[in-house]
């Protein structure tokens, strides 16, 4: 029977036989020259061979001069005196010249003067060093390869730098050093460098030599393979083995053309770990990594190659979770010879694929599953997260070299809960979600933070202060709370490696402390809130509102470990607390209360066909019923697909939106894909994209001008062009076609909404992109089709779907809004029909101030009537919600045209109703952030419009109010006060009461308890229309009421009764109607704000004054009732404003204001 080391030297000497470093290809082949070998002097011992190009004669040399062709290859095998005349005589057209085996010092400068189309030279086997190189050599501009293979090089020799036509250089089998200056053969496409003395590829020879296709350099010295070998974009070949290597960065694995990868023969102990995604799947054809100290089964590996060697490395497990999948890879060809396997026995392993897959089988029959969490990892940037998550997985120690995470990677371990090797042993599935600490990913990760999973809050104890609790904890504890209004936690101090282990346990106690404070004062804040609106005498519907949102918010579930994990990555400690910490955390039932369950075998098989249905997908996304048809139609249980879909989604299988009104339409069937697409678009480093490196913008025809143009557009205007996009997904999706990128760009828009179309190009069915978002800066006109979607244009169908309300139509925040409808029937329309946008806005991207031209023109609106709604986040403001403000606020529906938008704020027009509408945030000192939205009427005050003028900025500031709750209802734990500004001393003096309006309705004036004046409800809710009818009337009443008393007048100039005085018996000029205000700058405005609030919320901020004045007069309060500059109109009446009112019952006030 053959030993395993016979069975392994059987292997070597043939089955590796396909991928051993290939000859350098040389040039004749590549030439297609016939080189027939010619004797020179035929008696004697040959010293030179001649070719002859096209030369078909057996013996060429007997053919007449003229017909042999030309002298192409000249090989001298002797030296000889007259070589060098004899090499001259063809040296006009000599292409090749080989010197090897002269044992040559140096090259003589006559031997290849005058040879100007030599295209290769070889000077094997010779003493040549470095200084053996004549200068003319540089004169040799067709020179395409250079054979030096054994010399005595030890470094590239200066003048060979000059070569800069080189493509092919083999230097193997000298004593190099160091290759300084080899960055500048740009051309380069082979490069042999076997058995040198290299130590160190260095950052320019990564960076410079992008035409490399074949790199060998075996047999040197090499440590590492840095991770910018992912310049090498065109890279086919690398071969690495028998250096010093520990480990290989991802990089290579997922180098677009890489074929072969061999670094056998080293001391790797670690390999990355890779999402393996479409294009990747066995894109290598050998993959050898035999004696290595491999620990773990790069499982991963299995997927992207046809031919994956492991022999002699210490693996002792094949991972159970690869069961289903290992029949995906029947073409495999594994090797697992010599490694001290236990599971499956090592018998086993050596029969092959075929026995293993058996043998799984087998055991799969009396195998349980049982349910997993998905672990959310976050913690600011640099904390360690990534490092402590690939040590978890690859149970090693293992240290990124600084490298920032892109948005969000996935992982997955699995934690056995008891300490066995036995395949039957009860394990911990968790799904690990690196989440990048920079702030420009943040709001993407929104998407990514589910309920139902545990967080882990990472934190380098190292560099630790009480000042960093905010960015370490306090922000994601609130971003957790203000989404879910739960977190279930365990804080892990890394970096333990730095610090004594009394020190680490000081930080650690420190931090639980700091926690539970901070967590007992928000309760204790949200109590004191309860209190405060308790103790009220009186609780309007706007304020129980208010009671009940701080009712739900004390419901918080907050559950943290008992104290820190201390870990190391660098040492590979900790890892086993982390994972009993975890354990732990999910042994409680009441917040997990479906993890560790035993799951049907039947709902395992779903899980898999799924996830082969997903890696088959070119875009793995699909639409709900698509989806509940594809797996009942397979395995039935109609009745349990929300259930099967919602375990999958809470173990990161799949991702489906379940509580969002218009995602759920969607499953998306790989997480990793999703998580790709925005990685590819909210890319810290855009701007430090090369276009030299980015091969997929040359596919798509992109000149370097168009795409610097691009790049700049996304930095100054957060403004993504499609073919931009187009590029950057090119990874996640791998086709020519548009409509795939046009589809996923439209569900992003559409539902994700993380921006909107600013130019959008008509699709073939014109109505299906009116149901598309527009920012409508400029709108590409191509027919006349385009005009439907300009906001002056818009057409009676397009405006089908308007949520516009009527007057006292309910609204519910959280309920299927009308929006949420015409959301789903967009879902419907982008896949029969996805719009063609050109360029997508990305606000959250935006970093521009505030314009210039925007103060001055919205001031020229100051004085015109105007409401203005606040939405004010006491404490914390999750990122990315006044972001959706903006998206939302340029729906369709909205019917409003964008004029600016910068990263603050939003400045946009309603053309049908002369409205314009500004929203701002304001981030205040305490730590407050408040978003305003300002309508103002752009028509001047005049007595006959006022009334519809009101009218018109509540049809466009109601829908949109309503909108933003429509963001928030998402937020579960959401804190959050509504307020309307006093139109005189713009404070936060009202409630707003946009949700509960009948009360304030039902009255005409309310007190503004920050400056004492009355204002018109109409103001601060949209007023009921029968209202409105009663103001109309009664303004006719009072017209008819002043003519007759003008008339009156006329008659009695000298007895008049009517004599003209205020109602405070003064007549201050600043007491005007509520909508003539003197504009105010930001700051005086902000200031007033905060002086509202803290008035509003400390005194009975509610108090409304039903119609009675202090003077026990009922005052009504006409909207615009100003006659006109200079004249002021005031009615008092002894009545309520019921219908009934009668003509005679009015008292009429005119007020002579001639200061004005
Ligand atoms: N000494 C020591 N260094 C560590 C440890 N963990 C991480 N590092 C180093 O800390 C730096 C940051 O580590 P990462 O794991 O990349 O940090 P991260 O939290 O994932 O950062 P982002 O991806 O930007 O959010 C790297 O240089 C790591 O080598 C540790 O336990 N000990
Ligand atoms: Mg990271």
């Amino acid at each position: 029977m053959a030993t395993a080391m016979q069975r392994r030297a059987a292997h070597s000497s043939k089955s590796r036989g396909t991928y051993q470093p290939t000859e350098m290809p040389s040039i004749d082949q590549r030439t297609n020259i016939r080189v027939p070998t010619y004797t020179f002097g035929s008696n004697l011992r040959p010293i030179a061979h001649l070719g002859y190009e096209g030369a078909r004669h057996l013996i060429p040399e007997r053919l007449p001069s003229s017909t042999r062709g030309r002298t192409v290859g000249f090989r001298v095998i002797d030296l000889n005196h007259s070589i060098v005349d004899s090499i001259r005589s063809v040296a006009s057209s000599l292409r090749r010249l080989d010197l090897s085996d002269l044992r040559l010092d140096f090259v003589d400068p006559e031997m290849i003067d005058g040879l100007l189309r030599l295209e290769r030279i070889v000077l094997d086997h010779n003493r040549i060093d470095e200084n053996g190189f004549p200068d003319n050599i540089a004169r040799l501009d067709h020179l395409v390869e250079l054979s030096a293979h054994d010399n005595c090089l030890t470094q590239l020799p200066t003048i060979i730098r000059k070569l800069r036509s080189l493509q092919r250089l083999k230097l193997s089998e000298n004593r190099l050093k160091s290759l300084e200056g080899i960055d500048k053969l740009k051309r380069l496409q082979i490069l042999v460098l076997d058995e040198n003395r290299l130590q160190v590829l260095s950052k320019e020879f990564f960076s410079h030599l992008k035409r490399l296709e074949y790199l060998h350099c075996s047999r040197n010295a090499l440590t590492a393979v840095p991770s910018d070998v992912r310049n090498l974009r065109l890279l086919k070949d690398l071969n690495v083995s028998h250096n010093r290597l520990t480990s290989l960065p991802a990089e290579v694995f997922v180098l677009p053309n890489i074929e072969v990868i061999n670094a056998s023969d080293n001391q790797i102990d670690r390999l990355p770990t890779i999402t393996v995604k479409g294009s990747l799947k066995r894109k290598l054809t050998t993959i050898d990594l035999s004696n290595n100290l491999l620990i773990r089964f790069p499982a991963h590996l299995m997927f992207m190659t046809g031919r994956l060697d492991l022999c002699s490395n210490r693996i002792r497990t094949i991972p159970l979770g690869l069961i289903d999948k290992l029949d995906q890879v029947p073409e495999l060809q594994l090797m697992l010879d010599e490694n001290p396997m236990s599971l499956p026995p090592q018998d086993v392993c050596a029969s092959g694929l075929r026995s293993i897959v058996q043998y799984f089988m087998e055991i799969k029959t009396v195998m349980r599953i049982h349910q997993g969490v998905r672990v959310l990892v976050l913690g600011p940037t640099g904390q360690g997260k990534t490092s402590l998550i690939q040590t978890m997985t690859d149970q090693q120690a293992r240290t990124t070299d600084g490298e920032r995470t892109l948005g969000v990677d996935l992982y997955e371990h699995n934690i056995s809960l008891e300490k066995s090797d036995d395949p039957l042993t009860k394990r911990l599935h968790l799904s690990l979600w690196d989440f990048s600490g920079e702030t420009r990913y943040l709001f993407q990760h929104q998407y990514f933070l589910q309920p139902n999973s545990l967080v882990l809050l990472v934190f380098n104890m190292a560099e630790y202060s009480a000042a960093k609790f905010r960015s370490c904890f306090g922000i994601w504890i609130d971003w957790m709370l203000f989404r879910m209004n739960r977190i279930v936690a365990v804080p892990v101090g890394t970096h333990a490696d730095r610090l004594k282990p009394a020190k680490a346990k000081q930080i650690g106690d420190d931090v639980m402390k700091q926690i539970r404070k901070y967590v007992a004062d928000i309760r204790s804040s949200i109590e004191r809130e309860i209190k405060r609106i308790d103790s009220k005498a009186y609780i309007s519907a706007a304020l129980s509102e208010q009671l009940e949102m701080y009712r739900n918010l004390l419901r918080m579930e907050v559950l943290t470990a008992e104290s820190v994990v201390t870990v190391s990555s660098k040492e590979n400690s900790g890892i086993e607390q982390l994972e009993e910490a975890i354990l732990k955390m999910v042994d409680n039932k009441d917040a997990f209360p479906n993890v560790l369950r035993e799951i049907p075998s039947l709902w395992g098989e779903v899980v898999n066909f799924i996830d082969d249905k997903g890696y088959a997908m070119q875009v793995p996304m699909m639409r709900w019923d698509e989806y509940v048809a594809l797996v009942t139609g397979k395995f039935g249980m109609r009745h349990l697909i929300q259930a099967i879909t919602e375990f999958m989604h809470d173990t990161g299988k799949i991702i489906w939106y379940s509580d969002h009104p218009t995602l759920r339409d969607y499953v998306f069937l790989r997480p990793s894909w999703l998580v790709d697409v925005f990685k590819a678009i909210f890319r810290h480093d855009i701007d430090q994209l090369d276009y030299s490196l980015e091969e997929s913008f040359r596919q798509h025809n992109i000149s370097q001008p168009k795409f610097e143009k691009m790049i700049n557009e996304v930095v100054d205007e957060a403004t993504f062009d499609r073919e931009l996009i187009k590029c950057l997904w090119s990874s996640v999706i791998q086709s020519d076609f548009n409509r795939p990128v046009l589809e996923l760009l439209a569900v992003l828009l559409e539902h994700f909404e993380i921006g909107y179309a600013t130019v959008i190009r008509p699709s073939r069915n014109t109505s299906a992109i009116s149901s598309v978002s527009k920012g409508n800066i400029t709108t590409e006109r191509s027919g006349q089709d385009c005009l439907d979607f300009l906001p002056n244009a818009q057409s009676p169908a397009s405006r089908k779907g308007s949520i516009t309300p009527r007057v006292g139509e309910k609204y519910e925040p959280g309920s299927a809004t009308s929006r949420s409808k015409q959301g789903e029937k967009s879902s419907a329309e982008i896949r029969t029909n996805p719009p063609r946008i050109s360029k997508i806005l990305i606000p959250w991207l935006l970093n521009t101030e505030q314009p210039a031209k925007f103060r001055e023109e919205y001031q020229s609106f100051s004085g015109h009537a105007s409401a203005a709604s606040v939405f004010r986040f006491p404490k914390y403001i999750p990122p990315g919600m006044f972001e959706k403000f903006t998206i939302r606020a340029l729906k369709d529906e909205h019917d409003l045209t964008k004029l600016y938008h910068w990263k603050n704020g939003l400045y946009a027009r309603h053309i049908q109703n002369g409205v314009r509408l500004y929203l701002q945030r304001i981030e205040h000192d305490d730590g407050s952030t408040c978003i305003s939205v300002e309508c103002r009427h752009e028509s001047r005050l005049t007595d006959e419009d006022t009334e519809k003028q009101v009218e018109q900025i509540w049809q466009v500031l109601l829908p949109f109010l309503k909108d933003c709750e429509d963001v928030i209802a998402k937020c579960t734990g959401a804190r959050m006060e509504r307020y309307m500004e006093c139109p005189y001393c713009r404070g936060l003096s009202f409630l707003g009461e946009w949700l509960t309006p009948k009360e304030l309705q039902a009255v005409d004036v309310k007190m503004c308890d920050n400056c004492n004046r009355d204002v018109s409800t109409s103001f601060l809710v949209q007023p009921k229309e029968k209202k409105r009818v009663e103001e109309f009337l009664l303004k006719r009443l009072l017209e008819e009421a002043e003519k007759r008393r003008l008339a009156f007048d006329e008659a009695t100039t000298n007895n008049d009764p009517f004599s003209p005085v205020c109602e405070n018996g003064d007549n201050n000029s600043d007491d005007i109607h509520p909508n003539v205000m003197t504009p105010m700058t930001s700051d005086s405005r902000n200031k007033a704000n905060q002086k509202g609030v803290e008035k509003q919320r400390g005194t009975n901020g509610d108090r409304a004054r039903s119609g009675t004045t202090s003077k026990g007069t009922v005052r009504i309060n006409v909207p615009g009732a100003e006659k006109s500059p200079g004249s002021r109109l005031r009615t008092h009446s002894n009545r309520t404003t019921d219908s009934s009112i009668q003509e005679e019952h009015i008292l009429v006030t005119l007020t002579e204001q001639t200061n004005e």
